[in-house]
Parts: structure tokens; sequence; C-alpha cells
């Protein structure tokens, strides 16, 4: 197996809360994930990466550790994750872990401990310190800095018992690790080795471009109107992220002699970084997240201000990605996870008429592109946004925060509600749809969060197997990635970059020649003729439909929505 076997696969994100509850508490489990495998096997996909089901008091569902070698009881035992990695490894699936080591729970030992005393074994193991000169400690204006925390308030807690402040980029109940204190890196390197020891087959590592605090801690911008200065810009992407990680490579993977899969997610990260990152002669990650194409419809007012965003934007943003990695580095491909809006929502067209197809149509682009596609539970269905109406609709502690936030400085929830319905991670965490049934087959309990009401129409046992379903094109895709080395190893070619509705790229690899073309509108597309030019009798290896490949092939023109993958050798 070569070493970047990562390559030629596609990896399948699974939320475990959301997933498949197999005890009936209303809350995903790890036992639910086991019984569900077939569905991950169907696809064909190769890689599972299972958000955190370790320890934890779930204040950001499970993004909060308090122990990591433990299994939090809602989700399972440790004997059920030694069961997952044996049952998905027979069925030719690897497993990787989310790590989360930018900060841990506040109930983790070492915090507990931490926050014990000024002189305990952990203290200079979290951000301490003392209130602003001249301020008595928990008074407005006596935070160490001015960072703001990113689910709202200020970034840093005031400890009565010991006399100072520690610092949380996330929750209060989220503190920040210190990555430059070289025991706090050991501990970590220690409890990957024992995960990977148990079986594991690599980790996807949260906000690890955040571990890097700058020296002296100092205040961010801050815009007119903020309440709190920009910690971002400051965290993101220090110069000793590099050096962690290789020597996390070191310590941790190096020697390990079996096939692993890293990622890092980093939000921020411009492609000149992603290059160092994934540089394969560096050892650092195989592959990072970035943000970019993300953010691209993000507002100057932050994450719930929403500006519209055209195919252009969108391509243009992943175009250059590709062409910036194209000779040093990887790509991760992904349209959403737990913390994005639904994919078809977003950047398809989920009107009934249209979602389908525009949920193929996404799949072809992402499928075909250079990189490892990511598929987040239930983009394989076309699952969508959810039609939130009132502030108790939502769970996540983002979107309570915000409200809690926006409605006490007096801004109507009704002002709130676009940003909220477009945005609000709970769109991705509601359950997966299994069934046109009580709550679409997830639970025979009382669901944590309630399912979509258009699981009716919308669900897997509607899709498996059956012809022409968003389900069967995915699965497609991901055998074409397996098949066809065009795919997974060829070079891209941007095409018709100027057009405003047709997304079209060539892939090449030893005389082997692709072309996708993609529909983004309502509209049918006219293809220019000139990208038609020697694809006559073509082989169309993959399509959203037989019209799609029809109309292109004869008339050169692609009907509203669709797509086509022509070969030709
Ligand atoms: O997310 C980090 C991140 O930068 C964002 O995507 C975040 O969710 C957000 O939308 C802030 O506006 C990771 C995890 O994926 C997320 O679920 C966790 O909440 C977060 O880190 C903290 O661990």
């Amino acid at each position: 197996m070569p070493r970047d076997w990562w390559k030629g696969v596609v990896v399948y994100q699974v939320y475990p809360r959301s997933f498949a509850d197999s005890d009936g508490d209303g809350v995903g489990d790890i036992r639910g994930v086991i019984e569900r495998l077939g569905h991950l096997e169907r696809l064909g996909v190769d890689v599972l990466w299972l958000s955190p089901v370790y320890c934890s008091p779930q204040d950001d569902n499970g993004y909060d550790i308090s122990d990591y070698r433990g299994i939090d009881p809602l989700f399972g035992t440790l004997e059920d994750v030694d069961e997952l990695i044996a049952r998905a490894h027979d069925a030719g699936i690897r497993l990787v872990m989310d790590l989360v080591v930018n900060h841990t729970s506040d109930e983790h030992a070492w915090f507990v401990d931490s926050r014990s005393s000024r002189d305990s074994e952990h203290r200079d193991w979290y951000w301490w310190r003392p209130p602003r000169k001249g301020h008595v400690g928990g008074e407005a204006g006596a935070e160490p800095n001015n960072w703001g925390s990113f689910f709202s308030g200020s970034a840093w807690e005031w400890d009565e018992a010991t006399g100072e402040y520690y610092l949380h980029l996330f929750s209060r109940k989220q503190p920040d690790l210190v990555w430059s204190n070289p025991d706090v890196r050991a501990a970590v390197y220690a409890m990957m080795r024992w995960w990977l020891a148990r079986g594991v087959d690599g980790f996807r590592m949260d906000v690890i471009n955040l571990i890097d605090k700058p020296d002296g801690l100092p205040d961010g911008d801050k815009k007119l109107g903020d309440l709190w200065g920009q910690a971002f810009p400051l965290v993101s992407t220090g110069p000793r992220v590099h050096d962690y990680l290789q020597e996390m490579h070191g310590q941790v993977f190096a020697d390990l002699g079996r096939p692993y899969l890293t990622v890092g997610e980093m939000p921020g990260v411009d492609a000149e970084q992603a290059r160092l990152f994934t540089d394969p002669a560096r050892r650092e990650v195989d592959m990072v997240f970035q943000f970019e194409h993300v953010d691209l419809d993000k507002g100057p007012s932050g994450k719930f201000d929403i500006v519209p965003l055209t195919m252009a934007e969108l391509r243009a943003n992943l175009m250059r990605w590709q062409v910036e990695l194209d000779d040093v580095g990887w790509n991760s491909l992904y349209w959403d996870n737990h913390d994005q809006p639904r994919a078809v929502s977003r950047f398809g067209d989920d009107d009934p008429v249209w979602r389908e197809r525009s949920a193929k149509t996404l799949g072809t682009v992402l499928h075909t592109l250079r990189g490892t596609p990511y598929v987040y539970q239930g983009e394989e269905l076309g699952m969508t946004n959810v039609p939130f109406s009132a502030p108790e609709d939502f769970r996540d502690i983002e979107s309570v925060n915000y409200i809690r936030e926006q409605t006490a400085a007096g801004v109507p929830f009704s002002d709130l509600l676009p940003g909220l319905r477009f945005r609000s991670r709970d769109n991705a965490r509601t359950p997966v749809q299994w069934t046109a049934g009580e709550h679409a087959g997830f639970t025979r309990g009382e669901p944590w969060i309630p399912v979509t009401p258009n699981h009716e129409e919308i669900n897997a046992e509607a899709q498996v197997g059956v012809e022409g379903s968003v389900f069967e094109h995915y699965r497609a895709l991901v055998a074409l990635r397996h098949e066809e080395r065009a795919v997974s190893h060829g070079t891209v070619t941007p095409l018709a970059m100027d057009h405003p509705d047709l997304w079209a790229f060539g892939r090449e690899h030893e005389g082997t020649r692709l072309l996708v073309l993609a529909s983004f509108t309502r509209e049918p597309v006219e293809v220019p003729p000139e990208l038609l030019e020697g694809w006559e009798g073509a082989e169309a290896v993959v399509a959203t439909s037989g019209d799609a490949a029809a109309g292109v092939l004869t008339h050169g023109v692609l009907p509203g929505w669709e797509s086509v993958v022509l070969r030709s050798s």
C-alpha cells in the first residue's frame, strides 16, 4: 500500500449523536454506527471519520473532552469502539478519530488540577493570566486582553478561587491548552499512540492551526460597534504550528509501520500555507480542511451575516486551490460537515423540482476534482437545511449563545432568524433520514433534536438501490474514483472560467482524458462548442441522468442543474 493511499479514497463523516440510535434514548451511539455500517459499505467509502465520542459534559456536543481515553456512556463503551474498529476493518473501511487538543473540557482532570491552586502541577498547562493592571478581577474591562470567544462573550473566564482568568477561544467549558509547554505535547502524543495501538487509522485534528498563541497575547482589532476584539487573525496559523506538527509526526506516526491518514482542520489557512502543511517532504499532515470556499457567503458582521454568492465566485476559489496545490500538497474536498449548512440548500437548489438534480451535480463536481472528497452523513441522500422558526428550535451552543447575546442587546429574534436558518450548525445536526417512518427511523425514542419534516420524501430507504437517486449517484462517483486514475491522480485543467452557469474542467492521466460539465442553473445551458471539439462519440462514464449525457453528446446542451463526465482514451 503506497504511503499516499488516501489519494484514491473517499471519506465519510459520522456525527454520532445524529447518525443512528440503537438504544432508544434519542441520541445516536456507537452501536448505531455498527448497525448501519452496511450503508457505508454499500456507498463504497474507504474511511470513516468519527466525530468525538470521548467522555464529555457535551457543552459543545463532544468537542469538549473530559477524558481522551474514555468513551461517553451516552455513546457506548470502549468495547463498542473496539468492535467498531474490527467490524469496519472487516468491511475494508478504515477508522479516523477526531482529535480535539486545542482545548480540553473544564472538567478534564488536567484542568480540574490546574484551577485547584496557582502552584498546582498542571497550572501552566492552561492560559492563566491576572486581571488587567488597575482593574479588579471579574469587573468589566478587567480581562487580560480584549479577545472575544467564537461562541460569544469574552474569551476569558474569571476564576474567583485562584484570582486569575483563563483563556477559552470557544466556550468557557473549553479552556485552551498551552502547546508551548512540552509536557502538554508529550501527553497528547502519548494519547494518540494509545489510540493507534487500539487500531485506529488516523486523526482529524480539530482547529489544529490555532494551537500556537502569539507571545504577549496582544489585543485584537476591533471594528466600530464590536464588543470584543478579534482573536482569530492573531491565533490562526502561528509559526510554531509547523514545528509542533513535525514533532507530532516524529513522535506518533513516523514509526507506525502501517497506512494512516491525518487531516488538519485549519480555519483561515491560505493555499500557500496549505502547501507547507501538506508537502510530504515536510512531514506535517496529509491534507487540511481549508475554509475559504465556505466563508465566501459570510458578510462583514460575521458568521450569521449572509451575502449572496455566485457559482462563478465559488468556482474561482476552488479552482484556484486546485491549481495552487497541483504540484506539491494535497486538497481535502468538502461541501459541508457538522459545522456547515447542508450543501444542497447552500450551493445547490433545494426547491423540490431541482433538489435531486442539484444535489447530484454538486456531487459530480466535488468527486471529480483533485483531492480527497469527504461526504457528510446525509449529503449522499440530498438532505436539506431545516425550517427553524423559534428560539427553542436551536440546540447548538453557538446559535443559542448568539441568540441570547443579540436579543439581550435589543435585536428582535425575527431579525436573527434568516441568518440562523441559513447558517446555524443545527442544520447539519438533525438525524439522518433512514426511513419515511416515525423519527425517520433514527430512534425508537424521542430524538434529541427533531427530525426534518421532509424525511417523508428524502430518506435512505427510498434511495438505496433505486436507479437515479442521489445515493446511487454518489455510489457511482465513489466507484469512479476507485477505478479511474484520471480522477484520483490526473491533472486538472479549468475550462470556460468566464461562463456564469457552467462549471467545466478537464482531467488527464496517462493518455486518458475526462471532461466534467456541470450546470448550476435551472435553464438548459448551451455548452460552448469549442469545449466539445474532439469529444464526439465519447463515453459518458457518470451522468445525473440519461438526458444529461444525450443532451450534451447530441445537441451540445446540458439540461438545468445536470452534469456529466465524459471519457476519451
Ligand atoms: O470547528 C472550528 C471552527 O472554526 C468552526 O467551524 C466553528 O464550528 C464555528 O463555526 C465557529 O463559528 C471545530 C469543530 O468542528 C466544531 O464543531 C467545534 O465546535 C470547534 O472546533 C471547537 O472544538
